[in-house]
This record gives structure tokens, sequence and C-alpha cells, in this order.
């Protein structure tokens, strides 16, 4: 398995961790947006040199209940980040967003892959991806962040998602993305309770039979509070846990905010997969 983005080829016999880095105002450094590009370019150079092979660069919050940024905003944010890295390492840079204008302009940038919470279903944000060349991730999220948690339903949720991947998938190869740019993803803790969350993780094998490469991102969530009673800056043990898991069940991508341990949960995950790593 491998995924093209534009001059980059990630080899997933090895799946790859994705780190995490949010271009988005915190409580706990209110030193403006100049101090936030710093920390959050430093952020990535330490995840690169932990083994992140991906870095998925956000300006937008999609925590459930958050509120709305403009396109604009999102530019500043993300832009120069990723324009960072692009002169700094190389590795595959993804940009965390759904607005056709964020998407091109973060891949003249130099970014390679989108990674859209709402898979490219906003109006220009498909022909954009395209037109540049892009590699996509189409995740399933049942509704919009700030509603999705109100009592989602499904009738057979692992059958709907996976229904819904694989149409998002068909529109972007009829919008001309190439199969093996193509990555997809169920979308764990958006618009799902809990027991939904661990039907979509019992049945991982269901996603990768569609024949992309499956990226699972549970770092920190809820689910991983439930299931340990942790606060989220406690969840790593428990996040790599199910990473392994994943990959044990065939997942190519792992997104992580904690990437060293992530990739040792990946490299023990392929150890016992009995492949050469
Ligand atoms: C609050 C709750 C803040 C959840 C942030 C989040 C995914 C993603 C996110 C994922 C892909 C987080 C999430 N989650 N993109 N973006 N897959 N492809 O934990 O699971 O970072 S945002």
């Amino acid at each position: 398995m491998k995924l093209v983005c534009r001059d980059r080829v990630l080899d997933l016999a090895l799946p790859a961790v994705m780190g995490i880095v949010n271009v988005t105002p915190d409580s706990f450094s209110d030193g403006g947006l100049h101090y936030e590009r710093q920390a959050a370019i430093e952020a990535a150079m330490r995840m690169i040199d932990a083994g992140a092979v991906i870095i998925d660069v956000g300006g937008e919050s999609t925590r459930p209940g958050a509120a709305e940024v403009g396109g604009q905003q999102e530019i500043d944010r993300v832009v120069p980040v990723i324009e960072a890295l692009a002169a700094r390492a190389d590795v595959v840079l993804s940009v965390d967003t759904s607005k056709p204008e964020v998407i091109m302009v973060a891949l003249r940038a130099g970014a390679h892959l989108v990674n859209d919470v709402r898979a490219l279903r906003m109006p220009g944000s498909l022909a954009a991806a395209a037109a540049e060349g892009a590699a996509v991730c189409v995740m399933h999220m049942r509704g919009e962040p700030a509603t999705m948690q109100s009592e989602p339903r499904y009738l057979d949720v692992v059958a709907e998602v996976r229904d819904f991947v694989r149409e998002r998938a068909d529109a972007c190869l009829g919008a001309g993305i190439a199969r093996d740019s193509i990555c997809i993803d169920p979308g764990i803790g958006f618009g799902k309770t809990h027991q939904h969350n661990v039907e979509l993780l019992q049945n991982l094998r269901t996603f990768t039979e569609l024949g992309y490469p499956l990226l699972i991102g549970v770092s920190r969530k809820g689910l991983i509070g439930i299931m340990t009673g942790r606060p989220p800056a406690e969840r790593v043990v428990g996040s790599a846990v199910v990473a392994a898991l994943a990959v044990q069940a065939g997942a190519s991508i792992i997104r992580a905010h904690d990437v060293a341990a992530t990739v040792d949960a990946v490299k023990v995950a392929v150890a016992l997969r009995g492949e050469v790593a």
C-alpha cells in the first residue's frame, strides 16, 4: 500500500504516523499569532525527529461545539507554518481544512495532502484539491462539529460510515484524483456515541476491504477517556494501545499528538504482524 502525495510517495508497508499541529490560540499561550506560528513550527520539527512522516497543520478547531473560523483567518494561521515546514523538512505536509480558498493557498504554499473532516463536500473544495494534484483524506462526520454529538443515531453504523467514505472516494475519483492518492477515515468521535466508536474500531476490516489506505485518529479523544477514566493529557498510553490494535487490523496511517509513543506502538504492532518492517 502506498499514498501518492504530489511529488512524495508514502510507502505504507510501515504504517505512517501523522503528527497533529494546531495553529489555534489556546488558553495556555496567549502570545499572539507570531508566537503561535513559531510554537507550531517547533512542535512539528520535534514530531518529525520523533518519527512522524506526515504533519497535519490545522487552523480551525473541529472540537464539538467550536466556533467557526473565517477563511482568511485560517490562511493566516496555517500558510506560514506550511511554508516554513516545506523549506525545512521532507515529510508529507497535510492541511486540515474544509474551505476551498484555504485548500488552494495551502497547496500552493507546499502542502501535499488535504485532510478534510467534511470530506471535500464544501462547494469548490474537491475541484481545488484535484486541480493542484493533492492527495486527500475523506473522513466520515455526521452533522457539523457544533451539533454532531447531540444524539447521533444509525441503523448500522459500520455499513453507513463505509458507504459514506466509499461514495466520497468515488466523488474524488470522478473529480480526477488518482486512486492511489486517496485515503479514508471513519472519523472516530465525529457524530458518534461511545458504542458507535467501539463498533467502528471492532470492524476496521470493513474499511480496509475498500482498498484505500485507512487513517485512524483516536489520539486523546473522549473514547479513550471513557475507557481509562483519564483526562486528555493522561490518555497517551490508551491512545497508543488503540493505535497498535488499529495497525493490527490493517490501518495504514495513525493521527496522533504523542508521536514518540505512537511510533513505538506502530513498530510493536508491525513486528507482531510477522512481516518485514
Ligand atoms: C476536540 C475534539 C478537538 C476532537 C479536536 C478533535 C480527526 C481529524 C480531528 C480524525 C482525521 C482531534 C480532533 N480528528 N482528521 N481531525 N481524523 N482525518 O482529536 O480522527 O484532533 S480533530
